[in-house]
Parts: structure tokens; sequence; C-alpha cells
């Protein structure tokens, strides 16, 4: 049975989604929901209306399972397509992966949202622009925070897990985007700038990356000091 992912160009989560699938070798068809920088996720796509009450992407298809949430899709990916496994077997273990996912997703997340805007095209008189470029320094001052805690949690380790997870993907995707949005330097934890990089090594997150530099090239405009 096709797989089915509902994605857009520069949904982080979408692409979470995508570099596991590329990690498990797995075929699928990808729909571009529509985006622009003006508009946002509208219209919204009827499926993804129909089959995620928050209306958002990614939502995945396999045959008669519909799912939405890039976690609760990775989690099936991974039970469905263990190998490679993206979550270490020992349930303490296993359970600290997990905690970390989810401080990328919804900690990380949280000033960063507050960068988002600068992908929009602006003029220089733009006042819902301007106001929410003025509140950056100190969005930009907690997301600091957080890549300390993030640099802490990793310590000497390779990887947040010790092996490659679905915890480093998460990661990846939100120090990728402050990169994208002119965040604070990674460089300040020379151990989580080492990350960074090791993970943009990797074939599906290189292929990934590709793929959201296309879409910026298409849909954003250009953002300064932007280091991705
Ligand atoms: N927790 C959700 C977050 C999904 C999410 O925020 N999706 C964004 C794109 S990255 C979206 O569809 N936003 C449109 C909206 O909220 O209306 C997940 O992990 O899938």
């Amino acid at each position: 049975m096709a797989l089915k992912l509902y994605s857009a160009a520069l949904s982080l989560f979408a692409r979470k989604v995508e570099i596991v699938l590329l990690e498990k070798g797995l075929a699928f068809e990808r729909v571009m929901v529509p985006f622009t920088q003006t508009q946002g996720y509208r219209p919204k796509d009827p499926f993804v209306l129909a089959n995620n009450p928050k209306g958002q992407v990614p939502v995945f298809v396999d045959g008669d399972l519909v799912l939405y949430d890039s976690t609760v899709i990775i989690e099936y990916l991974d039970d469905a397509w263990p190998v490679p496994p993206l979550f270490p077997r020992d349930p303490k273990a296993r359970a600290r992966c997990r905690q970390i996912e989810l401080f990328a997703d919804e900690v990380m997340l949280l000033p960063l949202r507050h960068l988002m805007h600068r992908t929009e095209p602006h003029a220089a008189d733009d006042a819902r622009w301007n106001e929410a470029e003025s509140r950056t320094p100190a969005q930009i001052e907690a997301l600091a925070l957080r890549h300390g805690e993030a640099a802490t949690l990793l310590g000497d380790k390779p990887f947040f897990c010790g092996e490659f997870s679905a915890a480093d993907i998460a990661v990846f995707l939100q120090l990728h985007y402050s990169e994208r949005l002119a965040g604070p330097p990674l460089e300040r934890h020379a151990n989580l700038a080492r990350f960074y990089r090791r993970m943009r090594e990797r074939t599906s997150v290189a292929q990934t990356v590709a793929a959201i530099a296309d879409g910026d090239r298409e849909l954003s405009a250009p953002v300064d000091g932007a280091r991705a």
C-alpha cells in the first residue's frame, strides 16, 4: 500500500517526518499543501482539514490509517519499519529520548517561532513586521538559553541518545531553522555546532536541507545574517 505525506516546503514538522522516511528508505508520495509567506497555510488542504482537527501538516496516510502530528507519525513508522531503529530499546533511555524530542518540538520552538516573520516580504514601513522584529532580541536571548540547555543534554555524545535517533532529527531541525532565521550563533556551544555539522552530512538530512533551501528560494524573502 502506498504511503502518502501531506507536507509543505517550509514546514519544519513535515520535514521532520520526511527525514525519517528517508532514513527508513521508504518510498512515499508527497502532497504539497498551499503555503505562501503572505497568506500562510491558506487555503487549507481539504484532506488535511478533514483528518487533522488542528488543520496542520504533516498528515500521513498508510492505507486505512491516517495520522497527524510528527511525533505520532514517527512512532508509527518506527513500530512498523523498525530498521534502522529511531529510539533506544531500554525503557528509561527510550523515555529520555522521547523527552528530548518533545523539548525540541515544544520548548525550543517557542522562541524560534518569533523569528519566523523574517522570511516574510516586508517594506521599510511595514508596521506589523517591524513590531515583530522589535521583539526579536529578547527571543534570541531566550533561544540562546535553549541552545545552552540542548548543549548540556548532548554533552560529549555524538548524538542526543547515544545512537542516532528521532531526538536528533527534532533538535537538528530547530537548530537549522535558527540558522536560517539568523538566531543565536551555534558556535557558542562547540559540541552543538559539531552535532549540527555531523547531522548535515547524513544523506537524509542533506537532501532535506536542500529541499528547504529550494523552498526558501521559491517562497521566502532573504534574511539578513542567515547562516543556512
Ligand atoms: N505538533 C505538530 C505541529 C505541526 C505544525 O505546527 N504544523 C505547521 C507547519 S510546520 C502547520 O501546519 N501550521 C498551519 C497552522 O497551524 O494553521 C507536529 O509535530 O506535527
